[in-house]
């Protein structure tokens, strides 16, 4: 049993919000006409996304180009291989949401998402409520001005929340009463009312002054704030109601039907709304489980061998096991899931935080927004690349990406720096060079292909940080002193090896210090240069051979086309980021890379993947990994 009280533990109230269509959106922002038409993105033969008018015509994420056309003959489509334009969206949405959220935790998750940890605010205007008057509240959304804020309505939710009230179908446009409850739930549902309205707020402001329109979220922790965003799209919110506490007795969860069905039961047998929602799920859905784990429990649940291949990359499982399988599973419990999940390279205490996760907790903050990204990847894939002078050149390019990205990303103006005008506000430790060589043709699919990367990595070099040297200089020293070296170090033969992927990335931020220089850092940079160097001075050379855990950005190059080098690797979810640490090739199968520091769910082996079906062959396999498929299929002939 769980211990009470964990799920209602502090009372936070967490949004999240995910952006409609992304891609597709930021092509509309661009260029409104387009938001009348059928719209989808393409990358390589897929559909990245389409917006909402395309997806009513039948159009789906990750469909392949040709069946979309044969769809809609008179789709638009817009090509998405360069992800500038969805960067800088994403950043400056980021920027926006900021400006919202007094305690500054605000995380993104991807390109298109954000949780936002609005506890303080709805601590703060709990308080200013009138309980003889709730229909008349105030929302203030700056305690040092009450005028600034907007008027709403606390005794009903903003929008959706779930469960639907019964007698509500369809909802109301605008709100739907709350379902109110004595005492404790009481404080809960007020809290979470509120934290619809500002949900609300927010959300309409980003339509308004950015054009973009979204789907929230509102909860009490990430993972279901996530969840709940989910169930009503697009441009729309769900809060999740209370009950949120107990376990129901098992008799009757067994019994249970999902609340739509028979609401008055649930209410009840005083089921949790939480584990009601949650059961639904499969468990693959639920973030923090990912691909590998899910397939672990799906082996465990359906008594299969886990080597139950039909030939098709991933096994082809085709049943769903839902999170509510799991948990009434006989004899299930976090020392079984211990057993199930746990073993080597499996994170510690995994069984007790996976049985955590299939019952809503999740008490992992939501990360300070920090505009200093963690590392800067650039990478991209080869047909064929086997000699020194074509990675030579490769080198050059990517390394001239990168150092556009770290001048763009890691600089900021500084007026009173007149002859440089700009410093850096972070500093990499860190230069590693991946590469990973090509699979022979056909062999055992994915994994293999996903498999081999081997890296280096060394420090920094200093003159890396120089803004007078042109970024073509800097390139040049770097390739020949740094990376060629390095290079040589991974593949000491002159020839004999052909590469798919490079990959240069700078890692271990270290931030600059605040404007007053208070610890020595950003404003002198002679200053600066030496404390560099003190701190490379300690750091020690890492001399790993380690496979990176994530597949690689499905980009295929053959050296004659304009690439696409993804400026932001962790930004995307086309992309990777490495961890030496991870061994584990066959849990690395995760897309989202969170785009602050490790969280407790970047440690997972992935989260929130979708399975797809290929279209050409039918293997199941995750969303992510049906672009690499689909080439690999392209490749055959
Ligand atoms: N994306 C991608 N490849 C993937 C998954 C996502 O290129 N395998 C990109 C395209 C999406 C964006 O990331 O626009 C955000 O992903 P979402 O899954 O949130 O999809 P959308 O925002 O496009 O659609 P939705 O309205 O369903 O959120
Ligand atoms: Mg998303
Ligand atoms: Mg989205």
């Amino acid at each position: 049993m769980l211990p009470p009280n964990l799920l209602r533990r502090d009372g936070r109230i967490i949004v999240h919000v995910d952006y409609d269509a992304f891609y597709a959106s930021v092509f509309e922002a661009e260029n409104p006409a387009l938001k009348s038409v059928p719209l989808a993105v393409q990358q390589k033969q897929i559909i990245a996304t389409c917006n909402y008018k395309a997806r009513e015509l039948g159009l789906r994420k990750l469909q392949l180009v040709s069946e979309a056309k044969k769809l809609v003959p008179d789709l638009v489509i817009m090509l998405g291989e360069e992800l500038g334009r969805f960067r800088d969206a994403s950043k400056s949405l980021y920027k926006f949401v900021q400006g919202f959220v007094w305690s500054g935790k605000v995380e993104r998750l991807g390109f298109d998402e954000v949780f936002l940890d609005i506890t303080d605010m709805v601590d703060y205007n709990q308080a200013l409520l009138n309980p003889n008057d709730l229909q008349n509240s105030f929302f203030q959304l700056n305690s040092n001005d009450p005028t600034v804020g907007f008027a709403f309505d606390a005794t009903t939710v903003a929008r959706y929340s779930y469960p639907q009230p019964h007698n509500q179908h369809p909802p109301p446009v605008d709100s739907s009463p709350a379902i109110r409850r004595q005492g404790a739930d009481d404080w809960l549902t007020t809290r979470l009312i509120l934290g619809s309205h500002f949900a609300r707020h927010l959300r309409l402001q980003i339509e308004e002054q950015k054009g973009y329109t979204s789907s929230v979220g509102i909860s009490t922790n990430k993972l279901l704030s996530k969840l709940v965003g989910n169930v009503h799209k697009p441009r729309a919110q769900t809060t999740l109601l209370p009950p949120y506490l107990e376990t129901p007795h098992e008799d009757a969860l067994i019994s249970a039907e999902p609340f739509r069905d028979d609401p008055i039961r649930e209410t009840k047998n005083n089921g949790s709304n939480v584990i009601t929602f949650l059961d639904k799920h499969d468990v693959g859905k639920i973030p923090g489980i990912g691909f590998k784990m899910a397939q672990r429990l799906r082996n465990y649940i359906l008594s299969r061998p886990p080597d139950a291949d039909t030939g098709s990359i991933y096994g082809g499982l085709s049943e769903t096991v839902s999170v509510r399988d799991v948990r009434l599973f006989p004899g299930m419990g976090p020392e079984k899931l211990e057993e199930v999940l746990g073993g080597p390279g499996a994170e510690r205490g995994i069984g007790g935080k996976v049985w955590e996760l299939i019952h809503g907790i999740d008490n992992t903050e939501v990360k300070d927004a920090s505009n200093v990204p963690s590392q800067i990847s650039i990478e991209d894939s080869y047909r064929s690349l086997d000699s020194l002078t074509q990675v030579r050149k490769e080198l050059r390019i990517l390394a001239t990406s990168l150092m556009q990205r770290m001048r763009i990303d890691l600089l900021e103006d500084y007026e009173s720096e007149p002859n440089i005008g700009k410093r850096w506000i972070a500093h990499p430790k860190t230069i590693r060079l991946s590469t990973r060589p090509r699979a022979s043709p056909g062999a055992e699919g994915t994994r293999a292909y996903f498999a081999n990367s081997i890296s280096k990595s060394g420090p920094v070099p200093n003159f890396v940080f120089n803004l007078k040297a042109s970024i073509d200089t800097t390139v040049e020293k770097l390739v020949q002193e740094t990376l060629v070296p390095m290079f040589r170090k991974l593949h000491p033969q002159p020839t004999g090896w052909n590469l798919r992927v490079l990959n240069i990335a700078v890692t271990n931020m270290v931030e600059t210090a605040s404007e007053d220089g208070s610890t020595g850092g950003g404003r002198d940079i002679g200053n600066m240069f030496r404390r560099q160097e003190d701190i490379l001075r300690e750091w020690k050379v890492e001399d790993k051979d380690v496979p990176p855990d994530s597949p690689p950005k499905m980009q295929e190059n053959d050296g004659s086309h304009p690439r696409s080098p993804d400026p932001d690797s962790m930004l995307s979810h086309d992309s990777y980021s490495l961890h030496e640490e991870k061994m584990d090739i066959a849990g690395s199968e995760d897309q989202l890379q969170p785009t602050q520091e490790s969280t407790a769910w970047q440690e997972d082996d992935d989260m929130d993947i979708d399975s797809e079906k290929c279209a050409l062959c039918g293997a199941t396999m995750p969303s992510f990994a049906m672009a690499a498929h689909y080439r690999f299929h392209s490749l055959e002939d």
